[in-house]
């Protein structure tokens, strides 16, 4: 009991700290960024590029990513979607911790023999042709990923953000993996 009052007041004090920060007039930018990143097992890297909106204490994100896994040449595309929480203004502060929740839903392709589907599949003008192929979904991947990182301020003209996710992928258990990324955000007025 004492030490739910404690944290409730703990809480309380913590929100009126930052009420002030919070009641300041914003003007954080809206950002482009492009993000590297990888994980040691299972070997994989990849690409995100996409928007993010600021805010004094959160970060929406958007965009479209690249997975690719060195192990069975798998190359993923797809979506993504994050929100970040840091204890203050990003742009204003050297630097600033943050923690977050990712999403992740994208697919592979692999190209199949096609010569027995009555369909032209390269537009040739033969039908099921020898050697006809056609490119279908071979695999689907998703992924919820916290994350815990910390945004470099460089010096206004955007953030370096360095961050360690948790992917929990649809791929099982044994595939989990932690998967390390850097990431540039440049201001956009939009
Ligand atoms: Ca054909
Ligand atoms: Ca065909």
């Amino acid at each position: 009991m004492t030490r739910c009052r404690l944290s409730i007041f703990i809480l309380a004090l913590l929100f009126a700290t930052f009420q002030p920060v919070a009641s300041l007039a914003s003007d954080d930018p809206n950002v482009v960024f492009i993000e590297m990143g990888g994980s040691e097992d299972p070997r994989l890297s990849g690409v995100k590029a996409g928007f993010g909106l600021y805010d004094d204490h959160t970060a929406l994100l958007a965009g479209l990513s690249l997975l690719g896994s060195s192990n069975n040449d798998d190359l993923f595309a797809g979506i993504n979607m994050g929100v970040r929480f840091h204890p203050m203004d990003p742009f204003d502060y050297p630097v600033t911790p943050f923690i977050g929740l990712g999403g992740f839903v994208g697919y592979s392709w692999e190209e199949v023999n096609a010569d027995d589907d009555d369909i032209d599949n390269d537009e040739d003008g033969d039908v099921d042709e020898e050697g006809e192929t056609k490119t279908t979904i071979k695999d689907t991947l998703s992924a919820i990923s916290p994350e815990v990182g910390l945004h470099i301020d460089l010096m206004g003209k955007g953030l370096l953000t360095l961050s360690a996710r948790y992917n929990v992928t649809t791929q099982g258990r044994e595939f989990d993996h932690w998967f390390y990324t850097f990431a540039f955000s440049f201001p956009l007025n939009f």
